[in-house]
């Protein structure tokens, strides 16, 4: 997976387990939808490589990235997914905006993880600007939306291992 420098799409695919009955939603963000469009269609075929069924995966649109949180939420509660991915792209401005939608996103996703025991995978990226969030949404670092559906898998994976510890 990704690690020093840096792509964002490398990793094993040995290591990926299939997800062939795995069911995932993602919730886009429409803020910066040049890159969060290109990080959905990176999480999205990640997913069908390795198995997913179409019919498996929901995709669901918030007006921004702070608003990721309760779209997880949403269907977390109204659906029987296996993990949520949120896709979103905050770029540095000229005011303190950028720390507080961070701040709010992060906090918001660890908590879902925590209050549900389920995934939520955090496929945000925070950048300084809009290169190196095109960089990092299908360019040079590849895709932050492939990394998230590997993660995503991964988890629902190591999820399903430990369930069936009895
Ligand atoms: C307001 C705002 C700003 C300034 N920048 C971004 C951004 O770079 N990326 C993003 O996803 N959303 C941004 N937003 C919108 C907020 O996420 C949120 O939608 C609004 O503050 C309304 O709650």
């Amino acid at each position: 997976m990704a690690t020093s420098l840096k792509n964002l799409s490398d990793y094993n695919m040995l290591l990926v387990a299939d997800a062939g009955n795995m069911k995932f939603g993602i919730v886009v963000a429409e803020w910066n939808s040049e890159i969060t469009e290109a990080l959905y269609q990176g999480a999205y075929t990640t997913l069908l490589k390795h198995g997913a069924k179409e019919e498996n995966i929901i995709r669901k649109y918030v007006p921004g990235t702070f608003e990721l949180t309760l779209g997880a939420q949403l269907i977390a509660q109204n659906t029987d997914v296996d993990a949520v991915i949120v896709l979103g792209c905050v770029i540095q401005g000229e005011t303190r905006h950028f720390d507080f939608i961070c701040q709010g996103i992060t906090q918001g996703i660890t908590t879902l993880n925590m209050d549900y025991s389920m995934p939520f995978i955090f496929g945000v990226l925070t950048t300084d600007n809009q290169q190196q969030a095109l960089d990092r949404a299908g360019g040079k670092h590849g895709n932050k939306g492939n990394e998230a559906a590997v993660t995503a898998i991964k988890m629902v994976s190591l999820q399903r291992s430990l369930e069936s510890v009895e």
